[in-house]
């Protein structure tokens, strides 16, 4: 423990190894010597950052260097901190590179896409039982994952509340091959063991879904103690509701370190074209049988994937989400590009440029 951390903040008993710095991170901070110390960013309030260091955690605030370039740290950024003793104060200077950075475009906004959290191995993306399940959703959600290099796992949480889980999973399962799918039930821990593969001491794991699916009450559970408030109201409604406001990381006792996020309003797929060559392989691989390379898989005279849903390979509410998500891809790119100015007219034009970047995506 040094005086730093003893003189700035709370005592923990982890080093920067179980917080997850490994070699990489060593070189990339080498460049630093003398007064810099590395740390882990936990928390984000609205100017200033808890940032947890070996042994201790801080509180710091960012450089106008930083500030200038808008490189505001997420959570689970690896940052370097300078502690300036004659103001009395600890600051951020530099955000070292991100492993995986997960994003989500910013409705109504710039068009910018906003970072959820750096450096995570793999998303929880945390459904209910009951009124939440929405396969639509789902996949928003996927294309996202993938796009930010985590690795995804879906998590029915309430399985309590279903007749029948398995009926659930599959569902789910339609969606979604080849990603795991987990019912538990954080409320009474059946399950919650089946988590165990995904959360190995020092790699990280982000929980996002829906307000009210119950992710605080399963960082609860895995905590082992009630480190975040959860809904008090037992027929939660996820109008509108949302208990946890900041994003959060924590380390369980197991070792592993996990983010509890807010509910996720509304999941604009930014710039995830390349999470959406994961998530639908079937229909880029297919769509390179069409005649036109710009098919939007409409009206277009010789599309191989229309073909496909008329002999029954392709089921057609695939292809319908697929087009969803390409038209909000599409608008978007537009919206970044030119504010929404006559952006009803464009829309369609940007898809066939899209698909045919996907696809160079894919290639490489
Ligand atoms: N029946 C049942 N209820 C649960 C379970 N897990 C959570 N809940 C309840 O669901 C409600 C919402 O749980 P939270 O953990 O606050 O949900 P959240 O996803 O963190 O919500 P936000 O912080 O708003 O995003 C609470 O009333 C929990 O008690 C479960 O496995 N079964
Ligand atoms: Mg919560
Ligand atoms: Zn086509």
């Amino acid at each position: 423990m040094n005086q730093f951390t003893s003189r700035c903040g709370e005592e923990h008993p982890y080093t920067l190894e179980d917080l997850g710095w490994t070699d990489e991170h060593d070189a990339a901070f080498s460049k630093y010597a003398g007064p810099y110390l590395p740390g882990r960013v936990a928390c984000r309030q609205k100017t200033v950052w808890d940032v947890l260091v070996d042994g201790g955690s801080v509180t710091a605030g960012i450089s106008g260097a930083l500030r200038k370039l808008g490189r505001f740290p997420a959570v689970g950024d690896f940052v370097v901190l300078l502690h300036q003793p004659e103001a009395g104060t600890t600051v951020i200077v530099d955000i070292l590179p991100q492993k995986t950075c997960f994003a989500r475009g910013t409705p109504g906004r710039d068009g910018a896409d906003q970072v959820i959290a750096a450096n995570i191995d793999t998303v929880f993306i945390v459904t209910a039982a009951g009124h939440d399940l929405n396969a639509r959703r789902i996949e928003r959600y996927l294309a996202i994952a993938h796009a930010s290099g985590a690795r995804p796992v879906i998590v029915i949480n309430k399985s309590d509340l279903a007749d029948d889980p398995a009926t659930l999973a599959d569902e789910i399962a339609s969606v979604s091959p080849d990603i795991p799918i987990i019912p538990i039930s954080a409320a009474s821990g059946e399950g919650v063991d089946r988590l165990a593969p995904y959360l190995a001491p020092r790699t990280t794991v982000a929980l996002i879904g829906s307000s009210g699916v119950g992710k605080s009450t399963l960082i609860n559970r895995l905590m082992g103690s009630p480190v975040q408030e959860t809904s008090h109201t037992r027929d939660y409604d996820d109008k509108g509701r949302h208990t946890t406001t900041v994003r959060h990381l924590f380390i369980l006792a197991g070792g592993a370190l996990m983010i509890d996020n807010p509910g996720i309003r509304e999941v604009g797929i930014g710039t995830a074209s390349a999470g959406i060559a994961d998530t639908f392989p079937e229909i880029l691989e297919l769509a390179e049988g069409c005649r036109f390379s710009d098919c939007r898989h409409e009206e277009e005279p010789g599309c191989a994937v229309r073909a496909a849903v008329a002999a029954g390979i392709l089921p057609a509410a695939r292809l319908e989400s697929f087009r969803r998500l390409m038209r909000e891809l599409a608008f978007e790119e537009e919206k970044a590009e030119i504010g929404l100015v006559r952006l009803e007219k464009k829309r369609w034009k940007a898809i066939g440029k899209i698909q045919r970047d996907i696809g160079k995506t894919k290639e490489r």
